[in-house]
Protein backbone atom coordinates (compact mmCIF):
# COMPACT_ATOMS: atom_id res chain seq x y z
CA UNK A 1 0.00 0.00 0.00
CA UNK A 2 1.36 3.68 -0.67
CA UNK A 3 2.40 5.88 2.10
CA UNK A 4 -0.44 8.50 3.21
CA UNK A 5 0.69 11.58 2.07
CA UNK A 6 0.64 14.72 4.34
CA UNK A 7 1.12 18.66 3.32
CA UNK A 8 1.86 20.75 6.45
CA UNK A 9 2.42 24.69 6.16
CA UNK A 10 4.41 26.17 8.40
CA UNK A 11 6.48 22.98 8.58
CA UNK A 12 9.68 25.04 10.20
CA UNK A 13 8.10 25.87 13.41
CA UNK A 14 7.89 24.77 17.02
CA UNK A 15 4.59 22.81 15.86
CA UNK A 16 5.43 21.91 12.23
CA UNK A 17 8.60 20.21 13.45
CA UNK A 18 6.88 18.39 16.00
CA UNK A 19 3.89 17.17 13.61
CA UNK A 20 6.56 16.71 10.81
CA UNK A 21 8.43 14.08 13.43
CA UNK A 22 5.05 12.84 14.20
CA UNK A 23 3.78 11.56 10.66
CA UNK A 24 7.00 10.32 9.88
CA UNK A 25 6.87 8.02 12.73
CA UNK A 26 3.70 6.79 11.79
CA UNK A 27 5.02 6.20 8.00
CA UNK A 28 3.58 8.98 6.14
CA UNK A 29 5.05 10.40 2.92
CA UNK A 30 5.49 14.61 4.20
CA UNK A 31 5.96 17.57 2.04
CA UNK A 32 6.29 21.09 3.42
CA UNK A 33 5.53 24.09 2.69
CA UNK A 34 7.89 27.08 2.82
CA UNK A 35 9.17 30.44 2.03
CA UNK A 36 11.92 30.43 -0.82
CA UNK A 37 14.06 32.67 1.71
CA UNK A 38 14.10 29.55 3.93
CA UNK A 39 15.51 26.93 1.33
CA UNK A 40 18.43 30.00 0.61
CA UNK A 41 19.34 30.60 4.22
CA UNK A 42 18.86 26.37 5.62
CA UNK A 43 21.47 26.55 8.78
CA UNK A 44 19.01 29.30 10.40
CA UNK A 45 15.63 29.45 8.68
CA UNK A 46 14.87 25.25 8.58
CA UNK A 47 17.35 24.50 12.20
CA UNK A 48 14.13 22.50 13.70
CA UNK A 49 14.04 20.31 11.13
CA UNK A 50 17.08 19.97 9.94
CA UNK A 51 17.90 16.57 10.96
CA UNK A 52 15.44 15.40 8.88
CA UNK A 53 15.69 17.16 5.71
CA UNK A 54 16.61 13.54 3.76
CA UNK A 55 13.03 12.22 4.63
CA UNK A 56 10.67 15.65 3.64
CA UNK A 57 10.07 16.84 0.55
CA UNK A 58 9.97 20.93 0.43
CA UNK A 59 8.31 23.26 -1.83
CA UNK A 60 8.62 27.04 -1.63
CA UNK A 61 5.89 28.77 -1.61
CA UNK A 62 4.06 32.11 -0.33
CA UNK A 63 0.94 32.31 1.61
CA UNK A 64 0.57 35.70 -0.01
CA UNK A 65 0.50 34.08 -3.70
CA UNK A 66 -2.43 31.81 -4.62
CA UNK A 67 -0.87 30.79 -7.71
CA UNK A 68 1.82 29.55 -5.88
CA UNK A 69 -0.13 27.68 -2.89
CA UNK A 70 -2.01 26.36 -6.10
CA UNK A 71 0.70 24.88 -7.90
CA UNK A 72 2.29 22.91 -4.31
CA UNK A 73 -1.13 21.22 -3.85
CA UNK A 74 -1.70 20.49 -7.32
CA UNK A 75 1.51 18.74 -7.51
CA UNK A 76 1.47 17.20 -3.92
CA UNK A 77 -2.58 15.84 -4.29
CA UNK A 78 -1.99 15.24 -0.17
CA UNK A 79 -3.99 12.55 1.80
CA UNK A 80 -3.81 15.63 4.80
CA UNK A 81 -3.16 18.81 4.85
CA UNK A 82 -2.36 20.74 8.25
CA UNK A 83 -2.65 24.57 7.87
CA UNK A 84 -0.27 26.21 10.90
CA UNK A 85 1.56 28.86 9.03
CA UNK A 86 0.62 32.67 9.19
CA UNK A 87 1.93 35.60 11.52
CA UNK A 88 1.79 33.90 14.40
CA UNK A 89 2.89 36.46 17.38
CA UNK A 90 0.05 38.64 18.69
CA UNK A 91 2.29 41.82 19.70
CA UNK A 92 3.74 42.03 15.95
CA UNK A 93 -0.26 41.93 15.06
CA UNK A 94 -0.42 45.74 16.56
CA UNK A 95 2.18 46.98 14.87
CA UNK A 96 1.22 45.64 11.64
CA UNK A 97 -2.40 44.85 11.47
CA UNK A 98 -2.55 44.88 7.80
CA UNK A 99 -0.43 42.64 7.11
CA UNK A 100 -1.61 40.09 9.50
CA UNK A 101 -4.66 40.18 8.63
CA UNK A 102 -3.75 40.01 4.59
CA UNK A 103 -1.24 36.88 4.93
CA UNK A 104 -3.58 35.36 7.77
CA UNK A 105 -6.98 35.64 6.12
CA UNK A 106 -6.10 35.34 2.41
CA UNK A 107 -3.41 32.55 3.07
CA UNK A 108 -5.98 30.12 4.83
CA UNK A 109 -8.75 30.73 1.88
CA UNK A 110 -6.05 30.20 -0.61
CA UNK A 111 -4.90 27.03 0.60
CA UNK A 112 -8.80 25.63 1.31
CA UNK A 113 -9.62 26.90 -2.44
CA UNK A 114 -6.56 25.39 -3.85
CA UNK A 115 -7.48 22.11 -2.19
CA UNK A 116 -11.35 22.17 -3.00
CA UNK A 117 -9.57 22.19 -6.61
CA UNK A 118 -7.30 19.95 -6.45
CA UNK A 119 -7.76 17.48 -3.77
CA UNK A 120 -11.19 17.40 -2.79
CA UNK A 121 -10.55 14.09 -0.65
CA UNK A 122 -8.27 15.95 1.43
CA UNK A 123 -8.07 16.15 5.03
CA UNK A 124 -7.89 19.34 6.59
CA UNK A 125 -6.70 21.06 9.78
CA UNK A 126 -6.78 24.56 10.60
CA UNK A 127 -4.70 25.76 13.09
CA UNK A 128 -7.28 28.13 15.49
CA UNK A 129 -6.03 29.69 18.60
CA UNK A 130 -7.64 30.63 22.26
CA UNK A 131 -6.93 34.17 21.09
CA UNK A 132 -10.43 33.82 19.20
CA UNK A 133 -12.02 34.27 22.54
CA UNK A 134 -10.12 37.33 23.40
CA UNK A 135 -12.16 38.96 26.22
CA UNK A 136 -13.35 36.09 27.24
CA UNK A 137 -17.11 35.47 27.90
CA UNK A 138 -17.07 32.87 29.96
CA UNK A 139 -14.37 30.60 31.98
CA UNK A 140 -13.29 27.76 31.48
CA UNK A 141 -13.87 28.31 27.07
CA UNK A 142 -15.49 25.32 25.65
CA UNK A 143 -16.32 25.24 21.89
CA UNK A 144 -19.45 26.86 22.57
CA UNK A 145 -17.93 30.20 24.05
CA UNK A 146 -18.34 32.89 21.69
CA UNK A 147 -15.53 34.71 19.62
CA UNK A 148 -14.44 38.26 21.36
CA UNK A 149 -11.16 38.84 19.83
CA UNK A 150 -8.60 41.49 20.98
CA UNK A 151 -6.02 41.96 18.56
CA UNK A 152 -5.98 41.68 14.32
CA UNK A 153 -4.44 37.97 15.35
CA UNK A 154 -7.30 37.22 17.09
CA UNK A 155 -9.78 38.49 13.74
CA UNK A 156 -7.60 36.75 11.31
CA UNK A 157 -7.85 33.28 13.06
CA UNK A 158 -11.68 33.77 13.94
CA UNK A 159 -11.73 34.39 10.07
CA UNK A 160 -9.67 31.75 9.04
CA UNK A 161 -12.30 29.51 11.58
CA UNK A 162 -15.20 30.67 9.90
CA UNK A 163 -13.55 30.23 6.47
CA UNK A 164 -12.41 26.34 7.04
CA UNK A 165 -16.36 26.13 8.41
CA UNK A 166 -17.59 27.31 5.70
CA UNK A 167 -15.73 24.96 3.15
CA UNK A 168 -16.78 21.81 5.15
CA UNK A 169 -20.35 23.11 4.72
CA UNK A 170 -20.73 24.34 1.71
CA UNK A 171 -17.84 22.09 -0.31
CA UNK A 172 -18.06 18.89 1.80
CA UNK A 173 -14.53 19.40 2.42
CA UNK A 174 -13.43 17.43 5.74
CA UNK A 175 -11.87 20.73 7.01
CA UNK A 176 -11.39 20.80 10.94
CA UNK A 177 -10.16 23.41 13.05
CA UNK A 178 -8.33 23.07 16.56
CA UNK A 179 -8.61 25.81 19.02
CA UNK A 180 -5.70 25.10 20.40
CA UNK A 181 -4.49 27.11 23.64
CA UNK A 182 -0.92 28.17 24.60
CA UNK A 183 1.45 25.64 23.93
CA UNK A 184 5.48 25.95 24.28
CA UNK A 185 8.94 23.91 24.24
CA UNK A 186 12.29 24.02 23.61
CA UNK A 187 11.75 24.70 20.76
CA UNK A 188 9.03 28.37 21.23
CA UNK A 189 10.14 31.46 19.19
CA UNK A 190 12.24 33.19 21.04
CA UNK A 191 9.53 36.30 20.80
CA UNK A 192 7.21 34.25 22.99
CA UNK A 193 7.30 34.79 26.66
CA UNK A 194 7.58 31.57 27.98
CA UNK A 195 11.00 31.54 25.73
CA UNK A 196 11.39 35.26 27.05
CA UNK A 197 11.90 33.66 30.23
CA UNK A 198 13.39 30.25 29.77
CA UNK A 199 16.40 31.75 27.63
CA UNK A 200 17.18 34.74 29.98
CA UNK A 201 16.94 32.72 32.70
CA UNK A 202 19.63 30.77 31.21
CA UNK A 203 21.42 33.86 30.21
CA UNK A 204 21.41 34.88 33.94
CA UNK A 205 22.39 32.00 35.25
CA UNK A 206 25.34 32.17 33.21
CA UNK A 207 26.51 35.34 34.09
CA UNK A 208 25.75 36.62 30.82
CA UNK A 209 22.70 39.18 31.38
CA UNK A 210 21.34 40.36 35.26
CA UNK A 211 17.77 41.33 34.45
CA UNK A 212 14.58 40.31 32.05
CA UNK A 213 12.31 43.62 31.32
CA UNK A 214 8.78 41.90 30.78
CA UNK A 215 5.57 43.18 30.10
CA UNK A 216 2.04 41.93 32.04
CA UNK A 217 3.21 39.51 34.75
CA UNK A 218 -0.61 39.56 35.90
CA UNK A 219 -2.02 38.00 32.44
CA UNK A 220 -2.74 34.26 32.59
CA UNK A 221 -2.67 31.93 30.46
CA UNK A 222 -3.35 27.78 30.13
CA UNK A 223 0.18 26.25 28.95
CA UNK A 224 0.75 22.65 27.27
CA UNK A 225 3.49 20.81 26.11
CA UNK A 226 3.69 21.57 21.74
CA UNK A 227 4.28 17.74 21.45
CA UNK A 228 1.67 16.53 22.37
CA UNK A 229 -0.81 19.21 20.72
CA UNK A 230 0.29 18.25 17.29
CA UNK A 231 -1.15 14.29 18.24
CA UNK A 232 -4.70 16.16 18.65
CA UNK A 233 -4.20 17.78 15.09
CA UNK A 234 -3.34 14.04 13.47
CA UNK A 235 -6.77 12.89 15.57
CA UNK A 236 -8.52 15.08 14.55
CA UNK A 237 -8.05 14.08 10.36
CA UNK A 238 -8.60 10.39 11.88
CA UNK A 239 -12.40 11.19 12.96
CA UNK A 240 -14.91 9.67 10.45
CA UNK A 241 -16.66 13.65 10.80
CA UNK A 242 -14.62 16.99 10.39
CA UNK A 243 -15.42 19.13 13.92
CA UNK A 244 -13.82 21.79 15.97
CA UNK A 245 -12.03 21.04 19.01
CA UNK A 246 -10.52 22.89 21.96
CA UNK A 247 -7.19 21.55 22.82
CA UNK A 248 -6.04 22.77 26.55
CA UNK A 249 -4.51 21.68 29.66
CA UNK A 250 -7.52 22.98 31.55
CA UNK A 251 -4.84 24.84 33.96
CA UNK A 252 -4.15 28.29 34.38
CA UNK A 253 -1.10 30.32 35.71
CA UNK A 254 0.00 34.04 35.14
CA UNK A 255 2.83 34.95 33.42
CA UNK A 256 4.62 36.04 37.03
CA UNK A 257 4.04 32.12 38.18
CA UNK A 258 5.67 31.09 35.10
CA UNK A 259 9.01 33.55 35.95
CA UNK A 260 8.81 32.05 39.20
CA UNK A 261 8.91 28.46 38.73
CA UNK A 262 11.74 28.99 35.99
CA UNK A 263 13.66 30.90 38.12
CA UNK A 264 12.98 28.65 41.04
CA UNK A 265 14.72 25.71 38.52
CA UNK A 266 17.57 27.19 38.50
CA UNK A 267 18.08 28.49 41.96
CA UNK A 268 16.98 31.90 41.61
CA UNK A 269 14.37 34.11 42.66
CA UNK A 270 12.66 35.86 40.30
CA UNK A 271 12.23 39.11 41.98
CA UNK A 272 15.81 40.02 42.17
CA UNK A 273 16.09 39.90 38.32
CA UNK A 274 12.20 40.84 36.72
CA UNK A 275 11.09 43.79 35.90
CA UNK A 276 7.62 44.77 34.50
CA UNK A 277 8.16 47.37 31.29
CA UNK A 278 5.32 49.05 30.33
CA UNK A 279 6.13 49.47 26.91
CA UNK A 280 5.84 45.81 26.35
CA UNK A 281 2.06 46.23 27.72
CA UNK A 282 -0.54 45.23 24.77
CA UNK A 283 -2.72 47.94 23.51
CA UNK A 284 -5.35 45.18 24.19
CA UNK A 285 -4.64 42.53 26.58
CA UNK A 286 -6.20 38.93 26.50
CA UNK A 287 -6.18 38.64 30.18
CA UNK A 288 -7.32 35.02 31.12
CA UNK A 289 -7.88 32.14 29.02
CA UNK A 290 -8.60 28.76 30.35
CA UNK A 291 -9.34 25.73 28.57
CA UNK A 292 -11.86 23.01 28.74
CA UNK A 293 -10.95 20.17 26.43
CA UNK A 294 -13.74 17.85 27.66
CA UNK A 295 -14.93 17.13 23.74
CA UNK A 296 -11.15 16.61 22.54
CA UNK A 297 -10.64 13.78 25.46
CA UNK A 298 -14.56 12.37 24.64
CA UNK A 299 -14.38 12.40 21.13
CA UNK A 300 -10.58 12.15 20.53
CA UNK A 301 -9.02 10.24 23.40
CA UNK A 302 -6.86 13.02 23.59
CA UNK A 303 -5.50 14.50 27.03
CA UNK A 304 -2.86 17.01 28.06
CA UNK A 305 0.08 14.89 30.01
CA UNK A 306 2.76 17.51 31.02
CA UNK A 307 2.35 19.10 34.00
CA UNK A 308 3.18 23.14 34.21
CA UNK A 309 5.93 22.29 36.62
CA UNK A 310 6.96 19.74 34.12
CA UNK A 311 6.83 22.16 30.67
CA UNK A 312 9.02 25.04 32.84
CA UNK A 313 11.57 22.81 34.09
CA UNK A 314 11.80 20.98 30.19
CA UNK A 315 12.40 24.67 29.11
CA UNK A 316 14.59 25.98 31.63
CA UNK A 317 17.06 22.81 30.84
CA UNK A 318 17.04 22.81 27.93
CA UNK A 319 18.27 26.51 27.33
CA UNK A 320 20.73 26.29 30.34
CA UNK A 321 22.37 23.64 28.47
CA UNK A 322 22.89 25.77 25.05
CA UNK A 323 23.73 28.79 27.07
CA UNK A 324 27.04 26.26 29.05
CA UNK A 325 25.83 27.21 32.83
CA UNK A 326 27.68 25.45 35.11
CA UNK A 327 26.86 21.53 36.50
CA UNK A 328 25.76 22.98 39.95
CA UNK A 329 22.46 24.73 38.21
CA UNK A 330 22.03 21.69 35.57
CA UNK A 331 22.05 18.72 38.50
CA UNK A 332 19.02 20.94 40.12
CA UNK A 333 17.26 20.38 36.03
CA UNK A 334 17.95 17.00 35.13
CA UNK A 335 15.41 14.86 35.72
CA UNK A 336 16.14 11.65 38.21
O1 LIG B 1 2.10 36.12 25.44
C1 LIG B 1 2.28 38.43 28.30
C2 LIG B 1 1.52 38.87 27.09
O2 LIG B 1 3.38 36.25 23.30
C3 LIG B 1 1.47 35.51 26.53
C4 LIG B 1 0.79 32.55 20.25
O3 LIG B 1 1.32 31.28 19.98
O4 LIG B 1 -0.59 31.69 21.99
C5 LIG B 1 0.39 32.66 21.71
O5 LIG B 1 -0.12 33.97 21.92
C6 LIG B 1 1.10 36.54 27.58
C7 LIG B 1 0.43 37.81 27.02
O6 LIG B 1 1.62 34.43 23.66
C8 LIG B 1 5.73 39.46 27.90
O7 LIG B 1 1.02 40.20 27.28
C9 LIG B 1 4.23 39.51 29.46
O8 LIG B 1 -0.63 38.15 27.89
O9 LIG B 1 3.73 34.26 24.82
P1 LIG B 1 2.81 35.28 24.27
P2 LIG B 1 0.11 34.81 23.26
O10 LIG B 1 -0.04 36.22 22.90
O11 LIG B 1 -0.77 34.28 24.34
C10 LIG B 1 -1.80 31.76 21.22
C11 LIG B 1 -2.65 30.59 21.57
C12 LIG B 1 -1.55 31.92 19.77
O12 LIG B 1 -2.33 31.47 18.94
C13 LIG B 1 -0.42 32.80 19.36
O13 LIG B 1 -0.04 32.57 18.02
O14 LIG B 1 2.32 37.01 28.18
N1 LIG B 1 3.66 38.92 28.38
N2 LIG B 1 5.49 39.86 29.20
C14 LIG B 1 4.57 38.87 27.40
N3 LIG B 1 4.51 38.37 26.15
C15 LIG B 1 5.63 38.44 25.38
N4 LIG B 1 5.60 37.92 24.14
N5 LIG B 1 6.78 39.03 25.83
C16 LIG B 1 6.88 39.55 27.09
O15 LIG B 1 7.92 40.08 27.48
Amino acid sequence: MSKRRALITGITGQDGSYLLEFLLAKDYEVHGVVRRVALEDPEHRLSRIMRYREQVQLHPASLESYASLYQVVAKVLPDECYHLASQSFVSYSFDDEFSTLNTNINGTHYLLSALKHNAPACRVYFAGSSEMFGKVEEIPQTERTRFHPRSTYGISKVAGFDLTRNYREAYGLHASSGILFNHESPRRGFEFVTRRISSGVARIAAGAQSELRLGNLDAQRDWGHAREYVEAMWLMLQQPEPDDYVIATGEMHSVREFAAAAFSWAGLDYRDYVTADAVLFRPAEVNTLLGDASKARERLGWRSRTSFQELVREMVEADCRAAGVGDAVLARLSPE
